[in-house]
């Protein structure tokens, strides 16, 4: 295993609109290291994963779609890194169901993600949501991803990802880069505008919950000025006040400022001046993403043709890597075309 520079990876699952706590906790992450020059990078729609729950095949295509738009509309360049839909490459697969064979049970029954999700989707709790983080661990190791951009309710599977890794390395030596989690220090995990000890979720089925990165600028004011905060007006970080210290958090995300520089802005100022501060700058952070969505979702052609690039590109790295894995597990490589 050869390679020059550190890799990149990360994917997102097309279950949903996006809401800010995606783009603020993984979006603008890979923009942001993309545009580093520092690694090759990465990114795919996980449309796999995202069947693990029942979809609605059509809103599953267009929110696909939609996706796609989205992460070229945020930034990510095709020119500058490998973008496609994960089921484009069925390598994907093929590497899952080997290291399926190097995950034990226990670990599988331990992810925090498969127990919330099997309470909510009771009457679904299929092998595919049971093996979810087996297909991640795929995606990472088959490029053999260095960093692994994510949200902070991440960690653990790219924790499982490692140990798999490990596991196999212990068994074929020099087979796969250990990856690690790359967290952000803000935005890592954005919690409900209605309920702030809960992650702000795309599924939450109260619409004030989140915000849509495709929300329009009236409908960012309202959500913000309905938060829920706390009785006193001050705008601080504080344990007991989980509502007004969200907000600081995303302000401070979106503009980059520090938490005391934020204090420092709104000391003596209220929520009345607070709130609309932060939805403005978040409608100024939005907008263009959203102006450039729409624009691209108008031409169909072209977003096909930049994922068949993606999956390509994609294509041409794993294939190779499969080849190399199933040597070492003894498989006979076949001849045929
Ligand atoms: P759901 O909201 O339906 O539970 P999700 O948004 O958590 O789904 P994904 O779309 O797969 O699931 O998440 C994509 C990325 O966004 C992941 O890296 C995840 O860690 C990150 N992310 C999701 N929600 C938040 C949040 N509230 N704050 C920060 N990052 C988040
Ligand atoms: N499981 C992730 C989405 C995801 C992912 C990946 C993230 C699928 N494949 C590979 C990082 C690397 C989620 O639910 N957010």
């Amino acid at each position: 295993m050869e390679k020059k520079t550190k890799v990149s990876l990360s994917g997102i699952q097309p279950s949903g609109k996006i809401t800010l706590g995606n783009y603020l906790g993984s979006i603008k992450n890979w923009v942001d290291i993309q545009d580093s020059d520092a690694f090759d990078n990465r990114y795919c729609i996980a449309d796999l994963h995202s069947i693990t729950v029942w979809q609605d095949p059509e809103s599953l295509r267009d929110q696909t779609y939609q996706l796609f738009a989205q992460l070229l509309a945020a930034g990510l360049d095709p020119e500058k890194c490998i973008l496609f839909v994960q089921s484009h490459n069925p390598s994907h697969p093929k590497l899952s169901w080997i290291l399926s064979c190097f995950t034990m049970f226990g670990e599988l029954s331990r992810m925090t993600q498969f127990k919330d999700k099997s309470q909510r989707h009771s009457d679904n709790v299929n092998a595919g949501l049971f093996t979810y983080p087996v297909l991640m661990a795929a995606d990472i190791l088959i490029y053999d991803a260095d960093i692994v951009p994510v949200g902070e309710d991440q960690r653990q599977h790219v924790e499982l990802a490692r140990d798999i890794a490990i596991r196999f390395n212990n068994r074929f030596p020099g087979s796969f880069v250990v990856p690690e989690a790359y967290i952000p220090k803000e935005g890592a995990k954005i919690m409900s505008l209605q309920d702030p000890s809960r992650k702000m979720s795309k599924s939450d089925s109260n619409d004030n919950a989140y915000i849509l990165v495709m929300d329009s600028p009236d409908d960012i004011l309202r959500k913000f000025k309905r938060a829920v905060t706390d009785s006193d007006s001050r705008v601080i970080v504080s344990e007991d006040k989980p509502g007004v210290t969200n907000l600081i958090h995303i302000y401070s995300a979106v503009t980059g400022k520090s938490l005391a520089e934020v204090e420092a802005e709104f000391e003596g100022k209220g929520y009345g001046v607070f709130k609309p501060a932060v939805a403005e700058a978040v409608i100024e952070l939005l907008r263009p993403l959203r102006e450039k969505s729409l624009e691209l979702l108008r031409d169909k052609a072209y977003l096909d043709d930049v994922m068949a690039i993606g999956a390509e590109k994609a294509r041409a790295i794993t294939e190779a890597k499969v080849r190399e894995i199933y040597e070492k597990v003894g498989f006979v490589l076949s001849k045929a075309k």
